[in-house]
């Protein structure tokens, strides 16, 4: 049996705190699917095809290859659909302290409530444990640096949309 995960998330855009998550479960599976799940009454700051293509850059970069990783995107579906769909075994998340786990369990409990779904969760890197979308786009808006935090693609792509928005 194929054993497949999936790595969901909204990608708006990929951190390295994404990206570890994502090298992490390609060793640990046969097949990861890098799902952006998106609401499609809200825009976001990256429009879905280009979070696709960073994310598509991440994977070819992956030290394990590219070859067990693709990315897709799913609009205003639940997690367990996907899921089904795609074949996968389990969810697999990053968990950044404490805050991350009290948010995260109750979705775990529930997907599990919903179509018996698992979900795997990977200690985050403590180096990224402050590294979220949201921070990373606030940081830039107001002239942070955010240089190590998110692949260099995503970096010149913040810092072409974000200040003077
Ligand atoms: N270190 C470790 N892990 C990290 C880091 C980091 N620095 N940054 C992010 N992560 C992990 C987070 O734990 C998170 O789980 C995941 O990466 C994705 O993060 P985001 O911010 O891109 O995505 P979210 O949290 O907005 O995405 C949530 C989902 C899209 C997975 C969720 O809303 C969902 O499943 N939606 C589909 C609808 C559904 O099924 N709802 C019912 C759920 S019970």
């Amino acid at each position: 049996v194929i054993r497949r995960a999936v790595v969901p998330g909204s990608y708006d855009p990929v951190t390295n705190g994404h990206v570890d998550v994502i090298a992490r479960a390609a060793v640990l599976y046969d097949e990861v699917v890098v799902a952006i799940l998106h609401n499609p009454a809200k825009e976001g700051t990256f429009a879905v095809a280009e979070r696709i293509g960073f994310l598509e850059d991440v994977v070819a970069g992956l030290p394990t290859g590219a070859d067990n990783v693709r990315v897709e995107a799913f609009a205003g579906r639940l997690l367990v659909d996907v899921c089904r769909d795609l074949e996968a075994q389990v969810v697999v998340k990053g968990l950044r302290g404490g805050t991350d786990f009290a948010y995260e369990v109750p979705m775990a409990l529930m997907n599990r409530h919903l179509t018996g779904l698992e979900t795997l969760f990977l200690p985050g890197d403590p180096s990224l444990e402050h590294v979220s979308s949201s921070l990373v786009k606030e940081v830039v808006r107001y002239g942070g640096d955010v240089r190590g935090l998110v692949p260099d693609t995503v970096l010149g792509a913040l810092l072409a949309r974000l200040p003077g928005d």
